[in-house]
């Protein structure tokens, strides 16, 4: 049996590969709150945090949950409130079991919620852009659609909610995933604005954080478990389609292989971040359709939104 490297008493239940620790669930309880807490002190995000609201982008799943957990935590020491926000996409089978899961662990953590349907705001569901897709009548994949709606959805309603930050529970994986994504497409501009906080570059814009930056999917996985934060383990079936799925197995498969890999390489891209940060541009205006954000004349939620428009024949979005 390994004992705990803290506590030296207990039987240790995970192993921190980059930290060469092994901890017990209590000191690993204490070890991730810590972890994200230090992790948004690094970003000056606790240093003003008094009275101010942050907003948790919840899907329901382990990672989003937690956020909320750990958000709810901190708010009692750093005195903030913090509510939460779901962006029900339409997905059958999968958004309707996680958005339970939402509700429960909402109501647990006496925290409010609000829910926001994509088909009430665009005309559509991400299941009928699925099948659009499918029948090759649109050329965005799912998650294309699915995620500039979300990102769209998320950030003007946080907005109207009166938020400060808007939380989301991205892990050290996804955060990789998204840096080699990037270099794949070129990105230069997405590249260097990563990282635990991504400003806001635009009036109508509600920075972005991330206190899971640092952890490990797995580590969220079991963090989720031990905490009695409940979530169906489905997958959203349209994710195999994506390439970010292919990504996701490649640095799986580069981590097996050198234990910590993930980490070291997040820390050497943020050190990057840091020093090319003098090279970000400035490049949003607003759209000239819905008035939101937009890096070109028309935003690409109203570009998705218009052409699927004219695809299904209607208009049935309510804004
Ligand atoms: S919900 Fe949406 Fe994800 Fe499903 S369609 Fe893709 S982006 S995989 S996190
Ligand atoms: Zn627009």
């Amino acid at each position: 049996m390994t004992l705990c490297s803290i506590c030296s008493r207990e039987k240790a239940i995970i192993k921190i590969p980059y930290e060469g620790k092994y901890l017990c669930k209590k000191c690993f309880k204490k070890y991730f709150i810590e972890k994200a807490e230090e992790t948004l002190k690094k970003a000056n995000v606790l240093s003003n945090a008094s009275e101010k609201l942050f907003v948790i982008a919840t899907s329901g799943g382990k990672d989003s949950l937690n956020a909320l957990y750990i958000m709810k935590m901190l708010s009692e020491k750093y005195s903030f409130d913090v509510e939460a926000l779901l962006i029900n996409e339409g997905i059958s089978g999968y958004r309707e079991f996680t958005t339970k899961a939402l509700i429960k662990t909402a109501n647990k953590l006496n925290i409010p919620y609000r829910t926001v349907d994509v088909e009430k705001h665009f005309g559509f569901t991400i299941d009928e852009a699925a099948k659009l897709f499918f029948e090759g009548k649109i050329e965005w994949k799912p998650c294309t659609v699915c995620g500039v709606i979300r990102r769209y959805l998320l950030n003007k309603v946080s907005r109207e909610m009166g938020a400060s930050y808007l939380v989301t529970g991205h892990n050290l994986d996804d955060d990789l995933q998204t840096v080699v994504m990037n270099l794949i497409r070129g990105d230069f501009q997405a590249l260097i604005r990563g990282g635990i906080v991504v400003k806001a570059e635009h009036p109508k814009l509600i920075p972005r954080v991330r206190p899971l930056h640092y952890v490990y999917e797995k580590e969220s996985l079991i963090h989720s478990i031990i905490t009695g934060l409940e979530t169906p383990y489905v997958e959203c079936s349209y994710a195999p389609y994506s390439l970010r799925w292919n990504i996701r197995e490649l640095l799986n498969r580069l981590e097996s292989k050198e234990p910590g890999f993930k980490y070291k390489l997040m820390v050497r891209i943020d050190d990057l971040r840091e020093k090319f940060s003098k090279y970000r541009v400035q490049r949003f205006t607003e759209c000239r359709i819905c008035g939101e954000p937009s890096a070109k004349e028309i935003c690409k939620a109203c570009e998705i939104r218009l052409r699927i428009a004219k695809v299904l024949g209607n208009d049935r979005r309510s804004l």
